[in-house]
């Protein structure tokens, strides 16, 4: 793994001492911190998997789309979820586990449905857009895991509810589709965080889907320093204190190292 260079450095080494006098720090992430793992991001379409790639994520990730498809959607999130538990972790997950142990308090709060963070070893973490690794039923909300299929052609049908018996009682995955209201505990947490915290990092997300790309700004508005990590410029990027431009699993790795350098 590369080093980062002499200017990412030198913004790392004057992050440093804000953290050290930290009490509270946020780390919010999105897909680009599973970007190191291979798994593809949302808006970044270049992903190799020639029959399911062509399928646009807006176009699959909603609920008129499950009703109107429910087995293409079934398939599509079962191709998902096979590539999330072969991936693993990879260092930016894990620097952003280690520094959660660095301060009085820290919060984890991610978009992501991956699993990645607790398979790095998180232990609390805010999961604005659910997970992946449950379904739940489209009408009563009964959850249950999700089965691991590695040949999603194989699914022939979506699995029905054993609670309730409606026509549209079928297991649908346990994430927030667009035009679904998040968890009101779990964004309510969030924003209290981003509120109080003394630095909020925002990390490796496009910053274009709200409510989550809300909680910087909001930070921002309580005058708490804001510090971005992600190789392209978002709509963060100019009222971001600091921006670190590179991949997360890179410079976040760095920062932990300078972080034990100077306790
Ligand atoms: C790297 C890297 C490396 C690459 N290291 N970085 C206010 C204004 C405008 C619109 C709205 C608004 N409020 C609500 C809306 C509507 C909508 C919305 O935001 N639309 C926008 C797209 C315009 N929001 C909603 O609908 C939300 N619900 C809601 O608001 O409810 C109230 C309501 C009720 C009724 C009617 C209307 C509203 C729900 C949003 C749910 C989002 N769900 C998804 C799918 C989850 C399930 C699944 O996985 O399939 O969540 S969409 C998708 O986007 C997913 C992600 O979590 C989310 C964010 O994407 P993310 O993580 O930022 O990924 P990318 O791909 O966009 O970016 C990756 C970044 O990584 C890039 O910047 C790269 O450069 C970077 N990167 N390599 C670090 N190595």
């Amino acid at each position: 793994m590369s080093a980062v260079d002499e200017a990412i450095m030198k913004q790392l080494e004057a992050i440093v001492p804000v953290l050290k006098s930290a009490k509270h720090v946020v780390f919010m992430t999105g897909a680009g911190i599973s970007a190191e793992s291979n798994i593809p991001t949302f808006r970044d379409a270049q992903d190799a998997n020639a029959l399911w790639s062509k399928y646009e994520p807006h176009d699959l990730a909603t609920a008129d789309a499950f009703l109107k498809d429910p087995l293409l959607v079934t398939r599509w999130y079962a191709w998902r979820r096979s590539l999330c538990t072969k991936a693993q972790p990879n260092a930016g997950h894990f620097a952003i586990t280690e520094m959660l142990g660095m301060f009085p308090r820290a919060t984890l709060i991610t978009q992501n449905v991956d699993g990645l963070h607790a398979r790095a070893g998180a232990k609390h973490l805010l999961e604005l857009h659910g997970t992946l690794l449950t379904n739940r039923c489209f009408v009563c909300g009964k959850s249950r895991p999700a089965p691991d299929v590695t040949d999603v052609q194989t699914i022939q049908e979506v699995e029905k509810c054993d609670e309730c018996h409606t026509e549209r009682s079928m297991m649908r995955p346990n994430v927030v589709w667009f035009q679904e209201s998040l968890d009101d505990a779990t964004l309510a947490a969030a924003y209290s965080a981003a509120e109080e915290c003394d630095v909020f990092f925002s990390i490796g997300t496009s910053s274009v889907v709200y409510p989550a790309a809300d909680l910087a700004f909001r930070a921002l508005q309580n005058g708490k320093p804001v510090v971005e990590v992600n190789p392209s410029r978002t709509p963060l990027t100019t009222s971001a204190t600091h921006f670190l431009q590179g991949p997360s699993g890179v410079i976040l790795k760095s920062l932990v190292d300078l972080l034990k350098l100077s306790s």
